[in-house]
């Protein structure tokens, strides 16, 4: 059976890690294998370069963090992504490359054709077959995670008009399998909207998907 490599991408609190938990948990019972993957990390190598980019509390050159995001990134694709998917699993990623271009780009002002240039050299050209992206309000984001009492990271201290690029970047995304949902609406709904998503992509017949 072909691997499926599904990301989910959005702001801070979209409710990314709850649908890929709940996505995850579904193929399971369908009887499909699940390696779920959050970005940066999943690796020795990426999760040390998470700690830099997210907690380092002093300012760093953009170009530094992007390349911190990027070694964790082909750390992990070439570990763990590629080698799931060559065995027929399906690989679950909370934030992926869309999150590079949200962040570094939009928010931290990259060139975008550089970037993405960069960030096939890291993915070795790998792109979801997927990319799930929840839309919510910058307000409700936060609202969520000061609910959840997150402790913030260096991008979550970041101004509001930051959070907007990002925000408009994500609303801006489109490309073979990109999928906007609207992530203000209740936890199952948003898993119902990403599971008919997911069953819709083709080739999902081939996919032991159902
Ligand atoms: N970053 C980057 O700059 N460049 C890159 O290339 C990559 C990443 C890959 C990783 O942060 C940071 O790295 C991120 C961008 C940067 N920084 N920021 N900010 P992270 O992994 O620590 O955190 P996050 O990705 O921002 O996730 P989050 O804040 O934990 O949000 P979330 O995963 O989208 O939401 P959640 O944990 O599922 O839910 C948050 C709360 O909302 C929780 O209490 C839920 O129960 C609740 N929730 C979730 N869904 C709903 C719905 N539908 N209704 C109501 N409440 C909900």
């Amino acid at each position: 059976m072909p691997g499926l490599f599904i990301a989910v991408e959005g702001p801070e609190g979209a409710g990314k890690t709850s649908l890929a938990r709940a996505l995850a948990a579904r193929l399971v019972a369908g009887g499909r294998q699940v390696v779920s993957v959050r970005e940066p990390g999943g690796t020795p190598v990426a999760e040390a370069a998470r700690k830099v980019a997210l907690k380092f509390p002093h300012k760093m050159a953009p170009a530094a963090e992007l390349f911190l995001f990027l070694a964790a990134r082909a750390d992990l694709v070439e570990k763990v992504i590629r080698p799931a998917l060559a065995a027929g699993q399906v690989v679950l990623a909370d934030r992926f490359d869309l999150s590079t271009m949200a962040y570094q780009v939009a928010g931290g002002g990259l060139p975008a054709a550089a970037v993405a240039e960069a960030n096939r050299l890291a993915t070795t050209g790998l792109v979801p077959d997927i990319t799930l992206v929840l839309d919510v309000p910058v307000d409700v984001g936060r609202q969520r995670q000061r609910a959840a009492r997150k402790v913030q990271d260096r991008f979550e201290r970041q101004d509001d008009a930051f959070h907007r690029r990002v925000l408009e970047a994500y609303r801006r995304a489109q490309g073979p399998g990109v999928v906007h949902l609207d992530g203000t609406q209740s936890k199952q709904a948003v898993l119902d909207a990403a599971w008919r998503e997911v069953l819709a992509a083709a080739p999902l017949s081939t996919r032991g998907v159902s």
